[in-house]
């Protein structure tokens, strides 16, 4: 039947054909989404990272939410920026990383596109990073746009001990505007770095990454549930292009049947074991 074809086209935990392929691949694209961070104790947008306190995580990754109540937006990112401050990478961020430098010493291109905000490529030591949702540790100027790093925590005194999910919202005084945290140039509230839904991607960011999804002839697609967009159509594309797609994901289904390889399980076991 139709069905029981695509299902042969498609190898589950072909390692060993997924090598031939790597080892031939001059120019890979690994995108990765939320699930990469899971091994590192970062809660995913699907599972429990899908709720803080009484909200949806993506009811407060809005610009709007930000205009009507910045403090309770600023509390979540600072409960946000707390867990991706104090977590490490994993082993599958250490694969990647390592495996950017065989290939930059045999003249192949390896990139990351991540669709995280937490940073944990770049502390594992990856260098062609795209964030195509900003980071926690930026910050940028609602009056002057200047783009900041931050690493402090907590970002204000105002937000210290604010960021805990086990509290009720309405058991706290709300944070007086003017103590949230400030432009170290022209004084205005400045907010998260982080592309909120309903916001568009930076245009350059967008750019970088259509032309290594039109370019690449390996993409490994790790640790996400292909639902948000612009990132979602990116390992799709590339399927089409007749180039091999990996995808490591807990589901035992593919999130497209053009996916040539298929690696059930968690990323900390099956991708160090796929770039071993
Ligand atoms: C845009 C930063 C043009 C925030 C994020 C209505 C109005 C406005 C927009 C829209 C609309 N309807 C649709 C849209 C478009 C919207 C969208 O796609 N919405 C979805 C929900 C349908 N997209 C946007 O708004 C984007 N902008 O389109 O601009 C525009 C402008 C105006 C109007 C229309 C269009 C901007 C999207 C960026 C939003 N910001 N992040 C923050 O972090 O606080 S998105 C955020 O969610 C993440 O960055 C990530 O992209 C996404 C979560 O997805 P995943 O990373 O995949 O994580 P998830 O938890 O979902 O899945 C985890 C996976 O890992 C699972 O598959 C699981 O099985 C697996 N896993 C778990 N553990 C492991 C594992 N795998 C292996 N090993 C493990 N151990
Ligand atoms: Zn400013």
């Amino acid at each position: 039947s139709p069905i029981l074809s695509q299902m042969s086209k498609r190898k589950l935990s072909d390692y060993e054909g997924f090598r031939n392929v790597l080892n031939k691949s001059t120019n890979i694209v690994a995108l990765t989404g939320a699930g990469i961070s899971a091994e590192s104790g970062i809660p995913t947008f699907r599972g429990a990272g899908g709720f803080w306190r009484t909200h949806r995580s993506a009811d407060l990754a809005t610009l709007h939410a930000f205009q009507v109540n910045p403090a309770l937006v600023w509390e979540f990112y600072h409960y946000r920026r707390t867990v991706a401050f104090s977590a490490q990478p994993n082993d599958s961020h250490k694969a990647l990383a390592a495996y950017e430098q065989i290939c930059k010493e045999q003249g192949r291109k390896f990139s990351v596109i991540t669709q995280n905000v937490d940073g944990l490529h770049r502390r594992a030591g990856s260098e062609n990073v795209i964030e195509l949702h900003g980071a926690l540790h930026k910050v940028i100027c609602t009056k002057c746009r200047t783009i900041d790093e931050n690493f402090d925590n907590p970002i204000c005194e105002a937000l210290r001990d604010r960021g805990d999910p086990a509290l009720q919202d309405i058991n706290l005084p709300t944070i007086d505007k003017k103590d949230l945290p400030r432009c170290k140039k022209c004084k205005a509230l400045v907010r998260p770095y982080i592309v909120w839904f309903g916001e568009n991607l930076d245009p350059k960011v967008l750019e970088q990454s259509r032309e290594l999804i039109e370019t690449c002839d390996l993409c490994l697609v790790i640790g996400t549930s292909s639902v948000v967009y612009p990132a979602a159509m990116f390992a799709p594309l590339v399927a089409d292009r007749g180039q091999p797609v990996a995808e490591f994901n807990l589901n035992s289904e593919p999130a497209n049947d053009s996916f040539e390889f298929h690696f059930p399980g968690k990323c900390g076991s099956t991708l160090p074991k796929a770039l071993g």
